[in-house]
């Protein structure tokens, strides 16, 4: 499976700003952030799209949802409300492959998306 940059960071062979870690889950600060909060939650295992996921992916899948949920919570944005969203391949416009969900927030978002 293609090393990304972002199996670079989990490896701590470049920096980011770390927001989040546990055994499974990794989260960091969007270089290019395109709200006040942008952090990417990601799976350690190297997931590149979401039409990648397994069955046996669920539970991890999940774990990610709920990492950004108590994240929110705990940053005291929940209440004001955010978006996570996970962009798939070409048209979703998925740049880097590695499966993420961005948590955007601080600002009131539009919809729909470009
Ligand atoms: P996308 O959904 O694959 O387009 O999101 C990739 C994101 O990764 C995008 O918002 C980039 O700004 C971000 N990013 C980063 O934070 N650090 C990096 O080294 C690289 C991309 I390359």
């Amino acid at each position: 499976m293609a090393d990304t940059i972002f199996d670079k960071i989990i490896r701590r062979e470049i920096p980011a700003d770390i927001v989040y870690e546990d055994d499974e889950v990794l989260a960091f600060r969007d270089l290019n952030p395109q709200a006040p909060v942008h952090v990417l939650f990601i799976p350690k295992k190297a997931i590149p799209t979401l039409d990648d996921a397994k069955p046996e992916d669920a539970a991890l899948l999940g774990r990610l949802l709920l990492a950004i949920a108590e994240y929110a919570r705990r940053e005291g944005f929940a209440e004001q409300g955010y978006r996570a969203v996970s962009n798939c391949r070409e048209y979703g416009g998925q740049t880097v492959y590695h499966l993420h969900v961005h948590l955007l927030a601080g600002r009131h978002l539009k919809w729909p998306p470009g």
